[in-house]
């Protein structure tokens, strides 16, 4: 375990030094103006965080320690029998900036199996829940069962310095990120498969063990839980699973609790949501014009109906972005390589064909391209996950990846409690009156 841990503290130090010269040298400049729109305006466009892990172009889409996503397919270490990146080098690369060697990510993978087991508590939890229960309130419940596993709580209490916060925030962050695809698997087992679960396999890498225990054994679906797990896993600091993680881990609070306020964010339809509802919104489309492979006209009208009915267009739009999701893309590159011929896949394909000028016909739409979540419903209904509701799940899981990995970096730089100023509507007409 050491030796990533010891590298981490010697290039966070590092960068620690670097950013005191800079804030002393260079602190006094302004990164921009804030106007009365941007406050009223979810803070759109406000440089106001710093995320070492990830950065988001509008162009070009996320980039991971600078790399694309196309490069770190190529570039990040593969499972023996795999061609997609594993999460776990992805992580390595999120925490030390650098690419991972296979024995580094090898290295993480054993890690996390070794630490993959979940107290019964946390089951107990999870099974006090009505089984209808959504699974993302599961899964957020999970969590924050797990928050009894804290060492940063624990040494907090017992009273240790703040240069060693960063420590206990590691090892949380790593046991916990260890223990997410059990959780996930378990709820999944629960609520869809008559509680019959399946135990872990602790030969296999973080992704193809969790599809191991979802029940689905395909080589090609541990394939996208690979990439699914890659992709997912960081969108810089400002969205709101990363931003809320971010915010309550300010506080000093533990990383159980800081990543339960990422996941309740994600539940929200607008965000992490996105996924389950994209792919309800196919169904209906299919359902409504009795066959899974509309034309593009019949799309279009149901588009057109969807804005009409003051609805949005799931899994499209973005509030940084102006381009074609590249996560998307690499879904759609996957999915063209392994299932072509699927009927919902294909109608993904369509509505990607049209879409894009209705929603920019409407004036209003800022990005009229589709985001991460426009694709991956139906790959994974190809392969049999078909419960929709599971789907944001899954997302939470990769999602730990980013805001963990930045949590730690958070902490070694020694950030301090995030408190940016509010103001009334009256304070802002005053203030215009004084103008
Ligand atoms: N369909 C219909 N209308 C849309 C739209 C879409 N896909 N995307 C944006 N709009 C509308 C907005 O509702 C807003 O309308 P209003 O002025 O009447 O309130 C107007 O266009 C301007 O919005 P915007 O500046 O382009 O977007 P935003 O930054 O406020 O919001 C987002 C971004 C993602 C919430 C929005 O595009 C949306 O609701 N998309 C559909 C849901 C979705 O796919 N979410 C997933 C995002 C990725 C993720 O986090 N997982």
């Amino acid at each position: 375990m050491g030796y990533i841990k010891d590298h981490f503290k010697e290039v966070a130090d590092k960068q620690s030094a670097a950013i005191k010269k800079l804030i002393a040298e260079h602190g006094e400049i302004s990164l921009g103006q804030v106007t009365i729109a941007q406050a009223y305006q979810g803070m759109r466009g406000i440089p106001g965080l710093i995320t070492e892990t990830s950065l988001l172009d509008a162009n070009e889409g996320i980039r991971f320690r600078g790399y694309s996503i196309p490069e770190l397919r190529e570039k990040l270490p593969k499972a023996s029998d795999g061609k997609e990146p594993c999460p776990e080098g992805l992580f390595y690369l999120m925490l030390v900036g650098e690419i991972p060697t296979d024995e580094d990510a090898g290295h993480i993978s054993a890690v996390w199996a070794r630490r993959s087991h979940v107290p019964n508590h946390v089951f107990q939890v999870i099974e006090a829940f009505p089984v209808s229960t959504h699974p993302m309130t599961q899964f957020c419940a999970a969590v924050l069962a797990l928050q009894t596993e804290s060492k940063f709580a624990k040494a907090y209490e017992a009273g240790i310095s703040k240069k060693e916060y960063w420590d206990y925030v590691y090892e949380d962050s790593m046991t916990l990120i260890a223990r997410l695809p059990r959780i996930a698997a378990y709820i999944y087992r629960r609520k869809y498969k008559n509680g019959e679960h399946i135990q872990p396999d602790g030969m296999l890498d973080w992704s193809a063990n969790f599809a191991h225990m979802l029940g689905y054994d395909d080589d090609s679906f541990k394939e996208l839980m690979r990439l699914y797990l890659t992709i997912h896993a960081d969108h810089e600091g400002g969205n709101v699973s990363a931003h809320a993680t971010h915010l309550v881990g300010s506080a000093l609070s533990d990383p159980y609790l800081c990543f339960t306020a990422g996941m309740t964010g994600l539940a929200g339809p607008l965000h992490g949501l996105a996924n389950q509802e994209v792919i309800r919104w196919i169904e209906e489309l299919q359902k409504d014009l009795g066959t899974l492979t509309p034309s593009k006209e019949q799309i279009a009208d149901y588009i057109r109906k969807t804005l009409s009915e003051g609805k949005v267009v799931p899994g499209y739009g973005h509030a940084v972005l102006r381009k074609t999701d590249p996560r998307f893309t690499a879904q759609m590159e996957f999915a063209k390589v392994h299932c072509a011929d699927n009927p919902t896949v294909q109608t993904v394909w369509n509505v990607y064909e049209v879409a894009p000028e209705i929603l920019e016909s409407t004036g209003k739409i800022k990005n009229p391209w589709p985001n991460v979540d426009a694709h991956s419903g139906a790959l994974l209904k190809h392969y049999g996950l078909v419960e929709e509701d599971f789907y944001t799940v899954l997302f939470g899981v990769s999602r730990a990846l980013g805001v963990l990995a930045s949590l730690c970096w958070d902490r070694a730089l020694g950030f301090p409690i995030e408190r940016p100023k509010s103001m009334t509507t009256e304070w802002i007409n005053n203030y215009i009156a004084k103008q």
